[in-house]
């Protein structure tokens, strides 16, 4: 089964993103439909589909898809107030784009427990 999603367009530049941070292996591009004042989505560019999908093959790449947010939030002076990351996993955890992603929210105060 092809993995290919609509982020994998947009790590090939096929369809527009509003891009923040890039390295080799990372790409973190902010989401289309915010639910906070910054709303960043970041995702390894080899996809995985789920976090139930991933393995131990994963792991340094999962790392670095989570130090990739924390470094993004503190060089954006998001970190002292804090924020929220959330990885949504099929279909209850509320996943629509099976390219794991992290979502980075910040900018408001989270309320818990979520909905
Ligand atoms: P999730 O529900 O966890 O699978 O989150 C998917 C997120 O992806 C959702 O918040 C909206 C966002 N999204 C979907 N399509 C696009 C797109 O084409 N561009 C951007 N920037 N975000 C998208």
């Amino acid at each position: 089964m092809s993995n290919d999603t609509i982020f994998g367009k947009i790590i090939r530049r096929e369809i527009p993103a509003d891009i923040v941070y890039e390295d080799d292996e990372v790409l973190g591009f902010r989401d289309l439909n915010p639910q906070a004042p910054v709303h960043v989505l970041f995702i390894p560019k080899q996809p995985i589909a789920t976090l139930d999908a991933a393995t131990p093959q994963d792991a340094a790449l999962l790392g670095k898809v989570l130090l990739a947010a924390a470094g993004y939030a503190r060089e954006e002076g998001l970190a002292e107030d804090g924020y929220r990351t959330v990885i949504n996993c099929n279909e209850h955890g509320g996943q629509t784009v099976y390219h794991l992603h992290v979502h980075l929210l910040a900018g408001r105060r989270m309320q818990w427990p979520p909905g």
